[in-house]
């Protein structure tokens, strides 16, 4: 077995790092884990804090081995803090330090710099599951009450993985940044959370679906950047966070695919040909398209802002301290210097978007936010493949990226999502077309009504394809407390 990949499960935080022989580090942890679990029970999901729910928990981090399947409670879930197993002899592969070995431990002259990474990082993490707190209670099924409470507890084991950076290695600085962790709230006026995405509200399953759909992959691509850092137990750490990511993305890509394709039939079944016929679609008790393209709108523009800005100084110093690499760095054939490349970049000059090039070190948030949108074109295609199946010419976008935008050089542009630029009076005008409406929101509200009977979905939603863990279809993922 390669070195890293044993669990040891036997005292209060499962690890694959050795915690037993750093004691200080283990009072440490065990001193934040009680403030953890008042956090969970307080902000985490609403209600079946007493159900046992069918999760999977990581055993050891090599393929076989991550993904075990259980009933727990989940306040009892195994939160533990899991490396990828370490790289025998790994280099440092882009940036001023490249071709040097793989840093153990954190320079002094970047430990402001990683350790602001690592917050934002961490505080992405709870502030998603203070924002899907209360979907419990309007779940459409058992299947996919109990992907919403995966999603939760691996989100809570990310800020586990976090916090054991801050605290190994920067002291007592680590320590009141994991305190204020679990401080800031989603949404609260006095301690937000930082990013702005983050302080949005997730009202609904499908606003849910979206999140893990756009938001999810956001993670993902800054993982993956992350992943390659000069720093090992950072790029570790990420490595094992992605698997877990990856079921995140699948709950969004099929949720929503689900959500088309019982709209599709029930359009069909009543014979409507034209989707655009929003009262006579909702009439059906199903989630119009051109909802669902507002919702779209509405969560694929609040992600580009997660990407900062175009032109970042921070992401090309961070790029060349070796702390945060490209996507996919190590599969990229140049000098992984970026000291005289340019890249091309859309900005916003005399109110039109125009396309110039920029260093390429400047432009790296650019350059992740390109690689992300080439992704999410891909969900986007399978969706509108099922609409074409089924007869109808109705296409779903992604729309332009400096729609709806507040950070970056479109911050504020008055874009419409098909890319027309506007005057901003015909804009705002014209925001509900555009957006969800509060009509809209009531609408997918009064759909949001609960299946709790093993096998049966909300009317507004398909079954999956198949179960979690290869279970019947009328298994019973959510056992509820008595
Ligand atoms: N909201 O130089 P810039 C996830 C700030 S999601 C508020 O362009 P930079 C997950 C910025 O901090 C992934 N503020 O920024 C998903 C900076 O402030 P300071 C989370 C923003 O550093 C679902 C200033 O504006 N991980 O994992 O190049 C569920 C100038 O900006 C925003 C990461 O993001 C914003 N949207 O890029 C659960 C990775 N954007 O320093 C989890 C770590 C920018 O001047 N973070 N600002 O005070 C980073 O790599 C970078 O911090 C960012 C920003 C990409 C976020």
């Amino acid at each position: 077995m390669p070195a890293g990949t044993q669990v040891d499960y036997d005292g209060l935080i499962p690890n694959n790092v050795g915690l037993n022989a750093d004691l200080a580090l283990r009072r440490a942890l065990e001193t934040w884990h009680p403030g953890y679990i008042d956090w969970w029970k307080g902000s985490g999901p609403a209600g079946f804090q007493d159900s046992l729910v069918y999760l999977r928990t990581a055993i050891g981090v090599d393929p076989e081995g991550w993904a075990r399947f259980g009933f727990v409670k989940m306040p009892d879930y195994r939160w533990g803090i899991l490396l990828a197993p370490a790289v025998e002899g790994r280099r440092i592969g882009f940036g001023a330090h490249k071709g040097e070995p793989a840093w153990q431990e954190v320079p002094g002259e970047y430990r402001a710099a990683l350790r602001r990474l690592l917050v934002i990082q961490g505080d992405t993490e709870p502030a998603s599951v203070e924002q899907q707190r209360h979907l419990g209670a309007t779940a459409p099924s058992l299947y996919d009450l109990r992907n919403l409470f995966q999603v939760n507890v691996e989100e809570g084991r990310h800020l586990w993985a976090m916090v054991y950076l801050l605290q190994k290695y920067f002291g007592r600085d680590g320590r009141e940044e994991a305190e204020d962790l679990l401080r800031r709230r989603s949404g609260d006026p006095d301690a937000p959370r930082m990013l702005g995405a983050f302080n949005e509200a997730t009202p609904d399953w499908l606003s849910f679906f979206l999140f893990t759909f756009f938001t999810d992959r956001d993670g993902k691509m800054q993982l993956a950047a992350l992943a390659q850092s000069a720093f090992d137990p950072l790029s570790r750490t990420c490595r094992f966070m992605l698997t877990e990511e990856a079921h995140h993305m699948f709950v969004g890509d099929t949720g929503i695919q689900r959500v088309v394709q019982r709209t599709l039939e029930a359009m069909r079944a009543a014979g409507i040909d034209d989707p655009t016929d929003v009262e006579r679609v909702r009439a059906l008790g199903v989630v119009d398209l051109p909802t669902l393209q507002r919702k779209m709108n509405l969560h694929f523009s609040l992600t580009l802002d997660l990407f900062g800005n175009e032109l970042s100084s921070n992401a090309a110093n961070a790029y060349t301290a070796g702390l945060k690499g490209r996507y996919r760095e190590d599969k990229i054939d140049d000098d992984h210097l970026l000291r005289a490349a340019t890249y091309p970049v859309l900005r916003w000059r005399d109110g039109a978007a125009v396309t110039e090039p920029a260093p390429a070190l400047s432009a790296l948030n650019m350059r992740l936010r390109d690689d992300y949108v080439a992704e999410c074109e891909h969900g986007v295609a399978r969706w509108n493949k099922a609409i074409a199946a089924a007869g109808y010419g109705f296409r779903l976008i992604l729309p332009h990226v400096g729609f709806n935008r507040r950070i970056g050089a479109f911050a504020g542009a008055p874009i419409a999502p098909d890319g027309t630029i506007l005057e901003a009076a015909a804009w705002q005008a014209r925001r509900d077309a555009f957006l969800p409406s509060a009509a809209d929101g009531a609408y997918i509200e009064s759909l949001m009504r609960p299946v709790a009977v093993p096998g049966q979905y909300a009317p507004w939603i398909a079954p999956p394809r198949a179960g979690i863990d290869n279970k019947p279809g009328d298994f019973e993922y959510v056992r509820m407390a008595e």
